[in-house]
């Protein structure tokens, strides 16, 4: 029997979830959900390559980008939708021979449960344990258990348990990658008056004012210390809010015409996306005990007419 037809059997959820072969032969579980008390019906796939949210559709309208160009393989991060970045967040703070982002969104995660509540959430609990492998790039083990909640809103929460005799610090990021018609033409609220290190201004430290964030040209910011619910506003789309738990940094990203140097995000694809990602780095990397575990939480929520908001 194939891994897929064993996964197949083991997990599935007749009308609501099922494992698949997806791009690239690469495993992937498609889930349905839908809220018949109020009609919302909504669709997410998430590949055990980086346990990567490829996808997540409510009404049929996408709230994730995933590039068109982005590589399908073993061992290659997705381009697009939510890569999961741990234990470091960017280039390795000492080696730059290490993979930039950690080593967790290009690795095959497992399947440990998947579930279906009688208001029609389905939910899948992935994991990944520190190996030989890890401990040869990072001397710690660890435990990770990702649970995806797909509703009306999509809910990631990233549990780190820290399975060493000692402490370890650690950054993390739910790496989200936003549809929207034009990043020229968005605005995002939620960031006003909040710190960042401008990461195109040599991580100069600065604070954005009272206005809300437009980006005009390549935008790298990793706003500190804040627990702010972030709002796309797409005047040709519904509000996205952008919700978290046990997160300090909030990350905002486009490469704007630097996309032309990333061949997995290359054909003029950049102003159909912006990264608002949930994220503990810098001084909000967690350092967690023996034995202790922490939970980072994000939830997308797509605010539609006849809706009242989740926040
Ligand atoms: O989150 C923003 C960022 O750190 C940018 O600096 C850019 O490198 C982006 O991540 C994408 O990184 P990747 O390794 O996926 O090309």
């Amino acid at each position: 029997m194939s891994e897929v037809s064993e996964q197949s059997r083991r997990f599935n959820i007749s009308g609501s979830l099922s494992v698949v072969a997806g791009e690239g032969g690469l495993t992937k579980i498609v889930i349905k959900a839908s809220g018949a008390s109020v009609g919302w019906t909504a669709k997410a796939e998430i590949y055990l390559n980086g346990a990567t949210v490829t996808r997540y559709e409510v009404d049929g309208k996408p709230v994730l980008f995933c590039s068109r160009t982005s590589k399908f393989e073993v061992g290659k991060a997705i381009r697009g939708g939510v890569p999961i970045i741990f234990p470091w967040f960017g280039p390795h703070p000492t080696d730059p021979k290490m993979p930039q982002h950690g080593f967790v969104r290009a690795a095959e995660w497992k399947i440990l449960n998947t579930a279906r509540s009688s208001s029609g959430v389905a939910t899948v609990v992935l994991g990944f344990e520190a190996s030989e492998a890890t401990r040869a790039i990072w001397p710690h083990d660890f435990a990770l258990r990702y649970t995806v909640s797909l509703g009306r809103r999509l809910e990631m929460a990233l549990e780190v348990t820290n399975r060493s005799n000692s402490e370890f610090r650690f950054d993390e990021a739910l790496h989200t990658y936003l549809a929207v018609s034009d990043v020229r033409n968005i605005h995002i609220t939620g960031l006003e008056q909040t710190e960042y290190a401008d990461k195109v201004d040599g991580l100069a430290r600065k604070r954005l004012d009272d206005a809300p964030l437009r980006l005009t040209g390549e935008t790298d910011r990793v706003f500190l210390n804040t627990g702010a619910v972030c709002r796309l506003h797409d005047p040709a789309r519904s509000e996205i809010a952008v919700g978290k738990e046990g997160s300090l940094s909030t990350v905002v990203w486009n490469p704007w015409d630097k996309a032309e140097n990333l061949v997995d995000l290359a054909g003029n694809q950049w102003p159909g996306m912006v990264c608002i990602e949930t994220v503990n780095t810098m001084e909000n990397s967690i350092t967690l005990m023996a034995g202790a575990s922490h939970t980072m939480k994000s939830t997308l929520h797509l605010s539609s007419r006849g809706y009242r908001r989740a926040y």
